[in-house]
């Protein structure tokens, strides 16, 4: 059974995250989304909240469960036995990033990261940009799942934002 991670912050899951786990599942037997902490960013949604909307985004795709770390990816992936991490590239700025992070993770798990290019046609979408919109009052219900939309907005509100 060949198992991939699929490792992101999912603040919040956007149609860019879901089209690259959809592809990852093509090519592993089971998919392990993995919502983890990034230190570079401030979370808006909390941590089960993102797992739970992941989870539902995903509920039609078979092979797929979605968890959360708040520790290392490196370890995550040894603890679920998979053979590879999945990231998702939309352009030279996503290589810029995920390079160091990919040779870290081997560095430390032994494990290859695969990059897939994502669906050209949503690779404007990144979840800080989707907050902006939803912020400055714009439509986000075309960049993220409907209830993912939902959650947003009521965070921001809560936030009196
Ligand atoms: N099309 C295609 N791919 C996309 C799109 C899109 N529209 N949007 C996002 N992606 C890709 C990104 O390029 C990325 O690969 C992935 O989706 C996740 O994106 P984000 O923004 O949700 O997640 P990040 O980049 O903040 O995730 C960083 C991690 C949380 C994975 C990282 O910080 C981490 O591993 N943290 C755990 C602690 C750790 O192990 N640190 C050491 C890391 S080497």
């Amino acid at each position: 059974m060949r198992i991939a991670v699929c490792p992101g912050s999912f603040d919040p899951l956007t149609l860019g995250h879901v089209d690259v786990v959809r592809r990852a599942r093509t090519m592993f037997d089971e998919v392990v989304v993995v919502v983890a902490h990034n230190a570079a960013k401030r979370a808006l949604l909390d941590v089960d909240e993102r797992v739970e909307l992941a989870a539902g985004a995903l509920a039609d795709v078979d092979g797929v469960r979605v968890l959360a770390t708040s520790g290392l990816l490196a370890d995550a992936v040894r603890e679920l036995g998979a053979c590879a991490v999945v990231k998702g590239l939309r352009g030279g700025a996503d290589v810029d990033a995920e390079v160091p992070m990919a040779l870290m993770n081997r560095h430390l798990s032994g494990v290859e990261t695969v990059f897939v290019l994502g669906d050209p046609a949503l690779s404007h979408i990144a979840s800080s940009l989707v907050k902006d919109v939803a912020r400055h009052g714009g439509p986000i219900e075309d960049l993220v799942p409907a209830p993912v939309a939902a959650a947003v907005r009521r965070a921001l509100a809560a936030q009196g934002q």
